[in-house]
């Protein structure tokens, strides 16, 4: 059945599988979520459960801030698609998957719960090695708060202020597609257009590869800040697999170790305005 998710499930492109046409699932070696922030309205849940749905998973790692229990406690709003969510994930565990789950800021409670229950570890970070032999240290990012000092843009991306604007989102472009215009997101576009956002991100990812060489890794992941990328820096492969608020994207590692970008989110869309999902050739060193 065509799930609704929270904002314009009209707007996505989807695969209908409910017609008999039974497409097996993508079988990836390893691949990497966080911030989905499920209990606040900005979750895009349905395109999550899309991705979960369409790729079978080794090891599936949730990089942090799975649930917003920040959010929660303001109000709560757990709408089915959220329990769903974690169902998935549940059964996904009970059918094979190793589920590493490393908490975030807005998880941070999930950390006094480290241990290994079955298929699922909690654990504060970890190290992946690909089938490429690339050593990966897997970390939510929260962790580098205190040295990245503009800890204002960051309380406002996890605060009101973010949840008003997008909130947005989807008036503005109920507008847009009145008027034939592709997705475009009003936070994202906020989040570029302020100068110490860009700076930020910058010296976030260049102090987390800093961060990342005294574990002697090739590379880091991490997640975070809402900010999807793979980009080399020095002698480290920077990773951040996103955000399922707004860029609903994910990071796939494949059986010879070439890790890549996904996209499940609106902003498939033409004038997208982040990259589309591509080969990173730079991911197998
Ligand atoms: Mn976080």
């Amino acid at each position: 059945m065509p799930e609704s998710a929270g904002v314009g499930p009209e707007s996505r492109f989807s695969l209908d599988l409910s017609d008999g046409l039974a497409l097996q699932p993508r079988r990836v070696r390893a691949a990497w979520i966080s911030d989905v922030h499920l209990g606040t309205r900005g979750s895009n849940a349905g395109a999550l459960l899309d991705f979960l749905r369409e790729n079978e998973f080794e090891t599936l790692y949730i990089v942090g801030d799975l649930i917003d229990v920040w959010q929660l406690r303001r109000g709560i709003y757990w709408p089915q698609q959220h329990n769903d969510v974690i169902q998935k994930i549940l059964r996904k565990s009970r059918k094979g998957t190793r589920i590493v789950y490393i908490p975030g800021n807005h998880d941070e409670m999930v950390a006094g719960f480290h241990g290994v229950y079955g298929n699922i570890s909690i654990q504060s970070h970890a190290i992946h090695r690909t089938a490429a032999g690339q050593r990966i240290l897997v970390i939510h990012g929260h962790e580098l708060d205190a040295v990245v000092q503009n800890v204002k843009w960051l309380a406002f991306a996890g605060d009101a202020g973010y949840q008003f604007l997008l909130s947005l989102n989807p008036l503005i472009n109920f507008v847009r597609r009145r008027f034939g215009l592709g997705y475009w997101s009003l936070s994202a576009y906020a989040k570029k257009r302020v100068k110490d956002a860009v700076s930020f991100i910058g010296r976030f990812e260049e102090e987390m590869v800093r961060y990342a060489q005294t574990f002697c890794v090739d590379a880091v992941l991490c997640g975070h800040i809402h900010s999807v990328c793979v980009r080399q820096i020095g002698r480290l492969t920077y990773y951040n697999c996103g955000d399922w608020v707004e860029t609903c994207s994910a990071l796939v590692e494949y059986e010879d170790g070439k890790i890549d970008i996904v996209n499940y989110g609106p902003l498939r869309f033409p004038n997208q305005p982040l990259k589309p999902t591509r080969s990173l050739e730079a991911a197998v060193i």
